[in-house]
């Protein structure tokens, strides 16, 4: 069968989980929004995990909230669905089985990483399975992301973790993490400023933003409860809008996917993003400041 999940760090605890349970020959990545747009095919053949719905697949996980622009399961699907900080976390209870008791210590970590309940030392000086995750992002380039995905799911199933993150494959992904978010940081300072409870960050005056950890302004403006940062997406034809509460100060009641999907984008209460037209764009983010504020 195949396994098709996202490529994140729920993405392979869920792979270690269910290559553990099942005959999975192939796991395949894709982003939720392939489901939405049916822009990927889903056979019989398919165990999907962290991603929305689809009827004709063998058997579902997921922890995300059922959303109106999706497919609503039948009663009797097979597998689970329940709201938990990661769908690794569902599928380990779902399952609870002997076989999967050595990776509750890496279900718990998702937990944390997957609902973003870290301290700020794992955010300016991550460790063990967070770091890890870290490391796992698509955007980060070197090499094969698929490739890289796959064996960090093989190596956490045949060796410790302290092995895993000596892996030369880890290890360079670690080191350009760790560069990467110096800039990132130096950027983050030079381009961010508090506006009452709102830290706005406007890159939209870099050339080359490296992919930094999105938690570290947090770390910066511990004062504030909610961000707004805006970039300018490919070719400069719409301004990136990223919205997200502060996982330090969880105060706001602010529902950043709500705010967003008013300018046509979308998300979850905690974290959301719009394109935004470029003339219009100024205007529109004083707006959103002007609702993050008021929430
Ligand atoms: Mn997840």
């Amino acid at each position: 069968m195949r396994l098709v999940t996202r490529g994140d760090l729920d993405g392979v605890t869920s792979a270690v989980l269910i290559t553990t349970m099942e005959d999975i020959d192939h796991t395949e990545l894709i982003h939720p929004q392939d489901i939405t747009d049916k822009k990927f095919e889903i056979t019989p053949d398919d165990i999907m995990a962290n991603l929305p719905y689809h009827p004709a697949a063998a058997m579902w996980f997921d922890h995300h909230e059922l959303t109106a622009s999706n497919v609503r399961p039948p009663e009797n699907f097979r597998g689970r669905h329940a709201l938990a900080p990661s769908v690794a976390r569902v599928i380990y209870d779902y399952y609870s089985s002997e076989k999967l008791r050595k990776y509750e210590y890496l279900v718990s970590e998702t937990d944390r990483f997957d609902a973003a309940t870290l301290d700020i030392k794992d955010v300016t000086d991550p460790q063990g399975v967070v770091l890890l995750g870290f490391t796992i992002d698509s955007r980060s380039g070197i090499g094969s992301f698929k490739d890289y995905f796959n064996n960090v799911v093989s190596w956490l199933k045949t060796m410790p973790l302290d092995k895993v993150l000596s892996q030369p494959e880890v290890k360079e992904r670690v080191d350009l993490l760790r560069e990467n978010n110096a800039t990132f940081l130096k950027l983050l300072k030079e381009h961010s400023k508090p506006v009452g409870n709102v830290v706005f960050t406007d890159f939209r005056t870099v050339e080359r933003l490296p992919v930094g950890n999105r938690f570290l302004v947090y770390t910066l403006f511990p004062e504030t409860n909610v961000s707004v940062r805006v970039q300018w997406g490919p070719e400069k034809k719409f301004a990136a809008v990223t919205l997200g509460h502060n996982i330090f100060n969880r105060t706001s009641k602010a529902n950043c996917g709500h705010i967003c999907s008013d300018y046509g984008g979308g998300g979850h209460k905690g974290a959301g993003a719009c394109p935004l037209p470029p003339d219009k764009a100024d205007a529109m983010i004083e707006e959103i400041i002007k609702r993050l504020k008021t929430a």
